[in-house]
Parts: structure tokens; C-alpha cells; sequence
């Protein structure tokens, strides 16, 4: 039986990328690397460390810090993108997961967030969605960042569930390769070539629903 739906957070309950894309996109331009959109897409799901060093390695930097000076870097990034997201409000919520929440709690499933982001709790306060949740994976508890599939097993722990018994909703690549690698049916919300990883794909969030989501886990 399906007993837990695990949720991914920025792209599925939320679109937080252009935030993360404009404080990452101004870091970058201090040290002279160049973080386009394009750029940007590869650090959907990846924790603020990695991304960071992604973009070191992408700019030829990737030695030329120590380990204080990237948690300083880190640091600003963050300050930045905190600053940018106090603006948001349950209108940024994405189509039709309320309503999924609702159909959730009604038909007694569990919640959980499985986000690689150490804002989730901060981000669901400000979207007025934390109670509909029954969990929120800290992802720095867990030993290894999407794609590893720590996160989502401590989201079907979290949950008292067995990853069978669970299924995942993400929006990136990275994320749907941890989903399957914790042996958890996956959908997607995207690109179908990219996530082409996933049990099921969808264009948009608004197509998702209790229905959607047996129907998958039940094939
Ligand atoms: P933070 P998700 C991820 O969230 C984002 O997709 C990724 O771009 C971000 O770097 C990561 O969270 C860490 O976020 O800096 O807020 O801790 O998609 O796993 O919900
Ligand atoms: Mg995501």
C-alpha cells in the first residue's frame, strides 16, 4: 500500500531556481565566472557546497580557495537569496499541490520533505504549508547529497514507511536519480527527455494528484 509521498521542494512545491540562479549568478560574476541559465539547470537539486564548487570547477577556480574561504562564499550567496525569497507568499506555491496536500491529508497518506535545501523549513513558513507536512529531512543529517539516495530513505524513515511503500516527487535529473537509487518509484515534473529516469513524467505540477500518483506506484 502507499503510505508516503516524499517531496522534493524547490521545483515541485515551489520555483525558488530564479532566486538561486540570480544570487548565484551575481557570485559568480565577483569572481569572474560566467553562471548563465543553461549553467544553472545542472544545479537544480545539488546541495549550496557542491554548487558552489561546480561553478569553481566550471570557471577553472577550483583550487584557488581554502575550505573557510568557499563557507564565506557560500555564505554571501545564501545571505543574497535569503534577502531575495522574503518576498514570497502562498501565491508562489506551484499549481495543484494544495490540492494534493488536502487529498493527502484526508486520505491519512504522510507528507515528508526530501529537499537538498537547508532553507525548506524557512521557505514552507513563508508559503504557510509546514502543517500539511509530517516530516522535513534535515539534509545535512543525512551522508551524501542527491544523487546519492541517503535523502530519500530518511524521508521513508522519517515517515515509518519502507521505501516500497513510498513514492517520490522531484523536478531535476539528480533528484529522480536518488528517488530510484533508494528503489522508490519516482515521477517527475519536467523535461521528459531529461528526467526520462522517472516512472512517470509530467509537464507541470498542476497534473498531479492522488489518482496520478497510485496509478504510478501501483505499475
Ligand atoms: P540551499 P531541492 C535544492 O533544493 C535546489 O534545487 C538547489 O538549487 C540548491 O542549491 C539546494 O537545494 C540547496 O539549497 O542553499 O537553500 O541549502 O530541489 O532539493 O528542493
Ligand atoms: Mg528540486
Amino acid at each position: 500500500m502507499l503510505k508516503a509521498v516524499l517531496f522534493d521542494l524547490d521545483g515541485v512545491i515551489t520555483d525558488t531556481a530564479k532566486f538561486h540562479f540570480l544570487a548565484w549568478r551575481d557570485l559568480g560574476a565577483e569572481l569572474g565566472v560566467t553562471v548563465d541559465e543553461a549553467f544553472n539547470e545542472e544545479l537544480k537539486g545539488v546541495s549550496r557546497i557542491d554548487s558552489l564548487e561546480r561553478i569553481l570547477v566550471f570557471g577553472g577556480l577550483a583550487d584557488k580557495y581554502s575550505t573557510a574561504e568557499k563557507e564565506a562564499l557560500c555564505t554571501k550567496k545564501n545571505d543574497h537569496y535569503l534577502e531575495l525569497i522574503q518576498e514570497m507568499t502562498p501565491a508562489d506555491i506551484l499549481p495543484g499541490i494544495l490540492p494534493l496536500l488536502e487529498e493527502l491529508r484526508e486520505a491519512g497518506l504522510k507528507a515528508i520533505v526530501t529537499s537538498a535545501s537547508k532553507n525548506a523549513p524557512g521557505i514552507l513558513e513563508l508559503l504557510q504549508v509546514k502543517d500539511y507536512f509530517d516530516g522535513i529531512v534535515d539534509p545535512a543529517s543525512v551522508a551524501a547529497g542527491k544523487p546519492a539516495p541517503d535523502i530519500f530513505l530518511a524521508g521513508a524513515e522519517l515517515a515509518g514507511a519502507k521505501p516500497a511503500e513510498c513514492i517520490g516527487v522531484e523536478d531535476a535529473a539528480s533528484g529522480v536519480e536518488a528517488i530510484k537509487a533508494a528503489h522508490i518509484p519516482a515521477i517527475a515534473i519536467g523535461d521528459a527527455e531529461v528526467l526520462a529516469q522517472a516512472d512517470r513524467v509530467l509537464a507541470d505540477t498542476s497534473d498531479l494528484s492522488l489518482a496520478v500518483l497510485r496509478d504510478t506506484w501501483e505499475k
